[in-house]
């Protein structure tokens, strides 16, 4: 690896970084936390029932079909369950 390879990996990094300060993309992770638990359950059933928007609407289309509903519910249910 010679000085331009180590500088690229270094900015590779560090948008990497920045990538996962922000919003990931996590297939149903609508609370943006990283992982996938009932909270995220809690946050599209919130949003199904309420309107409340999800942290992340983005992974909270877990089926990604371009909308939150509850076969994006099911879908991290069978996520968490396995
Ligand atoms: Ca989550
Ligand atoms: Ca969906």
């Amino acid at each position: 690896m010679d000085s331009v390879d180590r500088i690229k990996y270094a900015n590779l990094e560090f948008n990497l970084e920045q990538l996962l300060k922000g919003e990931t993309m996590l297939r149903g992770d609508a609370n943006n936390n990283g992982g996938l638990d009932i909270r995220d359950l809690v946050s599209i059933i919130e949003f199904i029932v309420n309107g409340t928007e999800c942290p992340s609407m983005r992974n909270a289309d877990a089926n990604q079909d371009g909308v939150v509903n509850i076969q994006d519910l099911v879908w991290v249910i069978k996520a968490i369950v396995g």
